[in-house]
């Protein structure tokens, strides 16, 4: 069965895949879809944008989707990047180092921090459903890693000794925000509480 995944973030899709990897679905992205315009994300929550876009991809294509809105919530920073974490500012490098700059005067102790994942699906006849995964974490005080995308440098997850750039795809998704919220996913596809 095809299952469209509504989103243009590589780093995500990698990820994504790897977890469903054995389940016998066969997962297109955006890319597959070029005609699809972008999509303005103005919900208030993660999962508020996580419909959005799995409803705007059903129903542009006729075919099931799944989206992935995720961030990260600095509790120094008052829950800031959030849903905000893609437009913190231009680019990879401009946001991490914005966060860091950000952070330079908070003490170790105040530097906790947590990925949020919410992930919806829709179905062209109109049936939805959703799930959300969260890791708690701490920032760092600069980019560690080279692995993963986006803010994983920067996010130091104790249990590991380690940011999510320094680990390998398929140990961070035993522990993050999106592994936890696909194998959700995963779940109740098989348990049959979605039928793809
Ligand atoms: P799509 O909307 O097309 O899926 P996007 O990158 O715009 O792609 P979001 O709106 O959900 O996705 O923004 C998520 C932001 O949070 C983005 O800047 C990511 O880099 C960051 N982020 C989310 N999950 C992450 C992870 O596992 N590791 C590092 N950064 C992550």
């Amino acid at each position: 069965m095809k299952l469209i995944m509504a989103t243009g973030n590589k780093g995500k899709l990698k990820e994504i895949a790897a977890s469903l990897g054995n389940s016998g679905i066969e997962i297109l992205s955006l890319a597959d879809f070029p005609e699809i315009p972008e999509i303005e994300e103005n919900g208030a929550t993660f999962l508020e944008n996580a419909f959005i876009k799995a409803r705007t991809v059903a129903k542009a294509t006729g075919i099931q989707a799944l989206a992935d809105d995720s961030g990260l919530v600095v509790d120094a920073l008052d829950g800031a990047p959030g849903v905000r974490s893609a437009r913190f500012a231009p680019t990879t490098e401009e946001r991490n180092g914005k966060l860091l700059d950000l952070m330079r005067e908070i003490p170790d102790s105040e530097r906790t921090a947590r990925f949020v994942c919410a992930m919806a699906f829709v179905r062209p006849d109109g049936f939805e459903w959703s799930t959300e995964g969260t890791v708690e974490g701490l920032i760092t005080r600069e980019s560690q890693g080279g692995s993963g995308f986006g803010y994983d440098p920067l996010f130091y997850y104790p249990p590991f000794e380690a940011t999510f750039a320094e680990i390998d795809r398929d140990r961070k998704n035993t522990v993050s925000h999106r592994g936890k919220a696909i194998q959700n996913f995963a779940d109740a596809v098989k348990r049959d509480k979605i039928v793809l």
